[in-house]
């Protein structure tokens, strides 16, 4: 036995032994512990909206809103098998209310964003202030507000749950309640955080108005606010050559990301037009809107077509293709990795 080897026996020995006191040598994964650039278990991945719809509507045949509490289908990443996680921070799921259902009142600490797929008219109450859903509207419903869900139209209503439920997990710090009633007492009329909130105003300090908390008081972006604020963007600017003409969708109480951990933007490709690769090491949650083309990520191309749902990990390139307009939604955990002073980005 060469010198070399019998060290490396040694070694053996000393991990073996040291196993059973739960102790481990760490120059055996530093290399993998403290990467230079991240390398995703997260998988790309792109989900058909209507394959997932079908599913879901099955579900709905099968099960209530009110029984299941919420009744949802996960996207779960491939890459990340039996952790209810659309990336390592972030969750995803798709969300049914049929007519005359409701999903009854709780809060918990994990933060939640619903972005209309379908439907128009349903509502999500938050502290018992409806805000009325249509279609690509976003809605959030953050940590430790009350929120419950109701559908009083006859169309079915479908909207992307986005939820920071791993990152939560990460911390071990979840708490959550059900509201003993049914629903939430009805505290102010629909609509009367968005007229307070939603127009570059606030109430007057001290007013009695001010019901939200001061923190986090707007929670619903219509699509009729937002959709126009891109068009007039893509009318008159250049567009920004790594990501199209982009809107971050902000907290007015900070001007900071909608919720502590989580951001949310939209942005428009004009047909015809490619963006410069980039990277960003925030893994993002892309959600087609509007128009076709493609998503070439890591040289591997992904189609994109109205509604399909499409996971960039972090720190894949990303190229985006517009045939036809491309108008997209995206979240990310972005909100989390700048408060750590984490966040990069590279562009070419
Ligand atoms: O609507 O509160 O998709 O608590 C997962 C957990 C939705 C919700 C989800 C939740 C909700």
């Amino acid at each position: 036995m060469t010198l070399a080897n019998a060290q490396q026996a040694q070694l053996q020995e000393l991990y073996e032994a040291m196993a059973p006191s739960h102790l481990t040598p760490l120059w055996e994964s530093l290399a993998d512990l403290v990467r230079p650039f991240p390398r995703s278990a997260a998988h790309v991945h792109r989900w058909d909206y209507d394959e997932a719809r079908a599913y879901l509507m099955r579900a709905g045949d099968l099960i209530s809103a009110e029984k299941a509490e919420r009744r949802v289908l996960i996207l779960e990443n491939p890459g990340l098998a039996g952790q209810s996680a659309i990336t390592p921070s972030l969750y995803a799921g798709l969300q049914l209310i049929l007519p005359g259902e409701i999903a009854p009142c709780h809060r918990h600490s994990q933060c939640a964003l619903r972005f209309v797929m379908e439907g128009d008219g349903a509502f999500t109450a938050l502290d018992g202030e409806k805000a009325i859903m249509r279609p690509f509207d976003l809605v959030l419903t953050p940590g430790g507000q009350w929120h419950d869900h109701g559908n009083t139209t006859d169309q079915p209503m479908i909207w992307l749950d986005g939820l920071d439920i791993p990152t939560v997990r990460l911390f071990d710090a979840q708490f959550a309640e059900h509201y003993s009633g049914k629903a939430f007492p009805e505290s102010a009329p629909a609509g009367d955080t968005l007229a307070r909130y939603g127009h570059n105003m606030r109430p007057m300090q001290g007013s009695v108005a001010d019901r939200r908390p001061a923190h986090q008081p707007l929670f619903h972006y219509p699509y009729a606010q937002w959709r126009p604020a891109l068009d007039a963007m893509a009318a008159h600017a250049t567009m920004d050559p790594h990501l199209g003409h982009a809107l971050e969708f902000v907290n007015p109480a900070d001007g900071g990301s909608v919720m502590p951990t989580i951001s949310a933007h939209v942005r428009l490709i004009p047909a015809g037009a490619q963006t410069l690769p980039r990277k960003s090491s925030d893994g993002t949650i892309f959600v087609v809107v509007e128009g076709r083309g493609s998503a070439m990520v890591g040289g591997r191309e992904v189609a994109l077509s109205p509604r399909d749902i499409v996971v960039v990990p972090s720190w894949n390139e990303l190229v985006l293709q517009a045939s036809e307009t491309l108008v997209l939604f995206a979240y990310s955990d972005k909100a989390s990795q700048d408060k750590l002073q984490i966040y990069r980005e590279w562009k070419s």
